[in-house]
């Protein structure tokens, strides 16, 4: 019994040592884990202790003011809940790289999720992040202000970040770049608070899993390395992108995207009738699934679509938009009842007859659904490729340019 629990506890262990093993070390100032470090006086965190290696020591002395440690809260790990009222001070003097580089990550959820990271002592240089009403931006302030929404949604999780330097600032939530804004300099030394500052009005009603402080821009890799780790310890679905639209179809659409969750219950599809229009679910997919054929749509007409991650604890952001045409219904002819497709048996070819220049493909799909040959073409006239094995066959002409489809049945004996 004891060696089963020996065992698993150093599956945990292990488990999450290797999550956190492909961290970026370099410029990080301050590490926080509601997993780990955490001295309570009760239910309450008296003392948050630095991971990073830096020893920084973040603590609040008045009990009113100590924000609760929740346990079990998200994926089976403590979480700590500042109610409006706590706050924390940290003994870190954050000083930027090249007195304008930062990056900060925060996992976080509630009503209020403003000032969890409040890199201020005045009215001058702040990083703040999220900041304003309901955790709305990213602010950065060396004497004139610069705020990027930072996307961040009200009750439900949020792998947040945020990132400065001379070249720009940038915000992000579950991986997907939300903004940006040119760069800025001449941010000094400045003290870190959690939760608010001091007794400021701005305030955090929100429960918080980790966060991570570094004096540097991570660059993309980087960024996407703390990224993944957070993701994947606290099991928040990560924003696809990548998502390609196709039709050769009258009344189906095929789509396609790249997934980076390793937590996702599936994907979501939403469907619009313009570019950036009113977005409906459609339909949802099994975990690790990347295509999707959205089917019964109208012919000739555009479509656009977009997805996203979903888990039960959180959504993603959503993908890029894209859209495709369904084909139109076609009559037995592609442009002026001209073209017309013939098999001979004599030369074992396939003619397609009456082309008029427009760029065409044609595809021969089995019995099975298979394609099994796909030919371009903008010639006019004949063309003419090499024939079939023996079997039944679907052979279609699309005329990529006015949309029209000819379809037709053909046995090669
Ligand atoms: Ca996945």
């Amino acid at each position: 019994m004891n060696k089963k629990i020996i065992l698993i506890t150093s599956f945990i262990w292990s488990v999450t040592l290797s999550f956190a093993q492909n961290i970026p070390t370099n410029g990080l100032q301050i590490w926080l884990r509601a997993d780990r470090g955490t001295t309570l006086s009760g239910n309450d965190v008296a003392k948050w202790a630095d991971q990073s290696g830096n020893k920084h020591l973040t603590y609040q002395n008045k009990s009113g003011e100590q924000p609760e440690l929740m346990k079990n809260k998200l994926n089976g790990l403590p979480v700590i809940y500042f109610d409006g009222n706590d706050w924390m001070e940290s003994t870190l003097m954050f000083k930027p790289a090249n007195s304008s580089e930062s990056t900060i990550f925060v996992v976080c959820k509630g009503e209020q999720i403003q000032s969890i990271v409040r890199i201020q002592d005045g009215p001058f240089d702040q990083l703040v992040y999220p900041w304003g009403s309901h955790g709305s931006n990213f602010s950065v302030r060396n004497g004139s202000w610069k705020r990027v929404p930072a996307g961040l949604h009200k009750n439900t999780w949020n792998l947040g970040s945020a990132s400065s330097s001379s070249q720009g600032i940038r915000t992000f939530r579950q991986r997907k770049l939300i903004d940006s804004a040119a760069g800025v300099g001449g941010i000094d030394s400045i003290p870190l608070y959690l939760g608010r500052w001091k007794n400021q009005t701005e305030f955090t009603d929100a429960m918080v899993a980790e966060i991570l402080v570094y004096n540097v821009a991570l660059g993309e890799n980087d960024h996407r390395k703390v990224e993944t780790y957070l993701a994947n310890k606290w099991e928040l679905p990560l924003t696809p992108d990548g998502l390609t639209a196709m039709s050769n179809s009258i009344n189906q659409i095929h789509l396609r995207w790249n997934d980076y969750s390793n937590n996702e219950t599936g994907f979501e599809i939403y469907r619009s009738n313009s570019s950036g229009g009113s977005f409906q679910l459609v339909g949802t997919t099994s975990t690790n699934d990347t295509t999707y054929i959205d089917t019964g749509l109208m012919n000739n007409t555009a479509y656009y679509y977009k997805v996203r991650a979903v888990n039960s604890n959180t959504f993603s952001e959503y993908s890029n938009e894209s859209s495709a045409k369904t084909l139109l219904v076609g009559s037995d002819d592609i442009k002026s009842d001209q073209t017309q497709l013939y098999w001979s048996p004599q030369t074992k070819m396939i003619q397609v007859l009456g082309l008029d220049g427009d760029r065409v493909q044609i595809k021969v799909i089995d019995i099975n659904g298979c394609l099994v040959k796909s030919v371009s073409t903008s010639n006019s006239g004949t063309i003419e490729f090499q024939a079939l094995h023996k079997g039944m066959y679907l052979i279609k002409v699309f005329d990529l340019e006015t949309g029209r489809v000819l379809t037709r049945k053909l046995v090669v004996a």
